[in-house]
């Protein structure tokens, strides 16, 4: 029979061999001169421009701040997370900070950093827990606020478009991911009472471009004309699904209204053309406010249990032919 060494073996076996080789971090300091803050990050992967620009943002201001950072890329897998932050236990780290894919299951690997006397900031994504001792600190963005601003640049195109029925398409986020259930509990929860509003079908793209045309295709096919608005949770699965509704016969941006999610250059400059709509920003540009609170963590100073950063709408009804680059 074929074995595999799953990631809880993987784990173990990376503690064995640190602890056996007298590699953890004591015995580091020993050898060389110990950093002020030594790091370790889980980030959930690199599904997007924003994850990419969240990961490189994270590395610069670590370098910035003088901290050392071990950063594990989990490549979409929550098991993978896990494993990593036992190695990062394992090394005996300062501060264990990860972007948690999806909400659920973390309870035992962060009851063992937390036996382990080692503090965790959630970065980005949240965890759902009975327990919120079990992180210090959430530094991401408040998704149901996001929710509502799509919402609210839809209430006022409608009332532009003077229709008394619009229907609507959601592409959405990784399933049971934080800014998948919020961005759509806000966005309904505002729309929800116009009679106008009407959803025809929510399917899910996991964030990712391939999954966002896939998601497409399927509702052109099934709901065609009688589509009005579509909202999609990130950016990629927006630009997947574009080229989708244009070979399709319809104008996105104009037969179609889109509103999406991120902000990055790539969608920036689609919404400068006409193609999308609205996009509601959600900064990748997390890294500062991390090495703070990191910081504070390791001076035993108290921090802020719920960080949001403030963000904006890009929208056809702004002027942002001079905007900053997006940097993302
Ligand atoms: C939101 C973040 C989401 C982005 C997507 O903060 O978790 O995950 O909106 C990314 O682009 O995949």
């Amino acid at each position: 029979m074929k074995r595999t060494t799953g990631p809880r073996a993987l784990a173990l076996i990376i503690s064995a061999i640190l602890l056996l080789a007298g590699c953890g971090r004591e015995q580091a300091a020993d050898e060389s001169e110990d950093p002020k803050l030594l790091l370790g990050f889980s980030q959930l992967g690199s599904e997007s421009s924003f994850r990419i620009g969240n990961t490189r943002d994270i590395e610069e201001k670590a370098e910035e701040y003088g901290i050392s950072l071990m950063l594990e890329n989990a490549n979409q897998k929550q098991e993978n997370q896990i494993a990593a932050i036992r190695s990062f236990i394992a090394y005996r780290v300062d501060v264990i900070a990860f972007s948690p894919i999806v909400e659920d299951g973390w309870d035992n690997v962060l009851r063992e950093a937390k036996d382990a006397g080692i503090p965790v900031v959630l970065v980005d994504r949240t965890i759902r827990t009975e327990d919120d001792s079990l992180y210090e600190s959430l530094i991401g963005a408040d998704f149901y606020e996001e929710g509502v601003m799509a919402a609210e640049y839809l209430l006022r195109k409608a009332d532009d478009l003077g229709k008394d029925r619009l229907n609507i398409v959601e592409i959405t986020g990784t399933e049971d991911s934080t800014p998948m259930k919020q961005r759509h509990e806000g966005f309904f929860d505002t729309i929800g009472g116009d009679s106008r509003m009407n959803l025809l079908e929510s399917v899910n793209g996991d964030f990712l471009r391939s999954r966002g045309a896939e998601c497409m295709e399927y509702l052109l096919e099934t709901y065609g004309d009688d589509i009005d608005v579509i909202y999609s949770h990130n950016d990629e699965m927006t630009m997947g699904a574009l080229p989708k509704i244009e070979n399709a016969g319809y104008r996105p941006g104009e037969d179609m209204v889109i509103i999406s999610i991120d902000g990055g250059q790539e969608a920036i400059d689609i919404l400068k053309e006409g193609k999308i709509n609205c996009i509601v920003e959600c900064t990748p540009m997390l890294g500062s406010i991390l090495m703070e609170t990191a910081m504070k963590l390791k001076a035993g100073e108290a921090v802020e249990k719920v960080t949001h950063p403030v963000e904006r709408t890009f929208s056809d009804y702004d002027d942002i032919g001079n905007l900053e680059p997006r940097g993302y």
